[in-house]
């Protein structure tokens, strides 16, 4: 194979999992603008992934988040998205939107917040048993606002505590993804906020225990790539949630602040053997004046872009600058691939697998847009940031 054909077929091979709150309204704290034609149930978020995956080809997963996509039956909504040609992806959990959860869920001081947080955990496996998901995201928001407020340490054995119970219940195949973020809705400790403290658990856990890595849940000049670099050196990175931020955890279209930096992360993916199945590439955005289904497709287009461009990079010109210590010459292949125009590229891979060349005029032209504005009427929320 040469080494373009090589290129075209890892990017045919790839897979970016679309989260289903991305479909429905969201919003601020200050304003939720309602969008005609949002889906108003999980089958209908399946449908519009469906439209994503029909004109990418790459988007062949939709991650659920529970409850906010609580059905009566998990199997049959596996077997809608199957006939749709999804699947179902990873599932998250929800330990943040009830009031007993207002001073944390499985670190909390008290031990029966901490066994109804659990249980919904439990809950979570058990629809991964339903749905065949192989990957149970966890992000929590505990945390502090106050120094003195809690034992931050002992809050870290409630952790400890908590996840391997979780981590008792998963079956061969399931993995346990846990997430980090820095800050936010705590302010002065959170208690998973970084990627050592993730790490450290995930270690003590196992296996079948590793790390996500949200793009927008770090501190602004954070190496993300750096993070990446080491996740998989350790065989800890799980996957990640892509999104982009200009401030704090923004969730804006990934690629979109900084296409770059995405590039670097990706690059990172590639050089470190993390291009494959073992590493799960989702989205977790949310579209607050933009249409849903075109930003979610462009999304998706600007990972193949990253992704594109780090597979180009010439990794033997790279070497030998790098060994010579050649400074300028190192950083100038890299930017040359960085700098590759791969949206020529992106289309002649799309022809070869059949699809449009153009994934968001065949979207436009699709008609769908006008179908479901037409057919839906009131929308449900994506239940984040209302
Ligand atoms: C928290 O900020 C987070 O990134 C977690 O992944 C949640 O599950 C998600 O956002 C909700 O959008
Ligand atoms: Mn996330
Ligand atoms: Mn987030």
């Amino acid at each position: 194979m040469t080494e373009l054909a090589a290129v075209k077929a890892a990017l045919k091979t790839q897979a970016v999992e679309t989260p289903s709150w991305a479909y429905g309204n969201s919003g601020t704290r200050f304003k939720v603008f309602a969008q005609q034609g949002v889906p108003r149930d999980p089958r209908e978020k399946l449908a519009d992934a469906a439209q994503v995956h029909a004109v990418t080809g790459v988007a062949p997963t939709v991650a659920l988040h529970i409850p906010w996509d609580k059905v009566d039956d998990y199997a049959a909504l596996a077997k809608y998205a199957e006939d749709l040609g999804l699947r179902l992806g990873a599932i998250n959990s929800n330990t943040f939107q009830d009031d007993d959860y207002k001073l944390g869920s499985i670190c909390h001081a008290d031990p029966a917040v901490r066994r109804k947080a659990l249980d919904h955990l439990l809950e979570c496996v058990d629809i991964m048993d339903a749905t065949g998901s192989t990957d149970l995201k966890l992000w929590f928001a505990d945390g502090t606002n106050y120094p003195g407020q809690d034992d931050i340490r002992e809050r870290q054995d409630r952790l400890a505590e908590g996840l391997a119970e979780v981590y008792g219940r998963l079956g061969d195949g399931q993995r346990l993804l846990l997430e980090y973020k820095f800050f936010e809705p705590a302010f002065y400790a959170t208690d998973v906020p970084d990627w050592g403290t993730a790490y450290a658990h995930c270690l003590k856990l196992g296996e079948k225990a590793q790390v996500v890595v949200d793009t927008g849940h770090h501190a602004p000049g954070t190496n993300i790539e750096f993070i990446v670099a080491t996740l998989l050196r350790e065989g800890k990175l799980g996957g990640f949630d892509f999104n982009s931020r200009f401030y704090a955890d923004d969730d804006l279209m990934v690629g979109a602040a900084d296409p770059f930096q995405l590039f670097r992360i990706m690059y990172e993916v590639v050089r470190g053997g993390g291009y494959g199945p073992d590493v799960a590439f989702m989205l977790d955005q949310c579209h607050n004046i933009e249409p849903k289904i075109p930003a979610i497709i462009r999304s998706v287009m600007n990972v193949q872009e990253a992704t594109a461009k780090a597979l180009l990079v010439d990794r033997e010109a790279l070497a030998v600058a790098q060994r010579e210590g050649d400074v300028l010459e190192a950083n100038a292949v890299l930017m040359d691939a960085y700098n590759t125009d791969v949206r020529p590229l992106l289309a002649e891979v799309r022809g070869e697998m059949g699809l449009d060349a153009d994934p968001m005029g065949a979207y436009r032209r699709s008609g769908w847009a006008a179908k479901i504005v037409e057919e839906r009427v009131g929308g449900q929320q994506a239940g984040w940031g209302a």
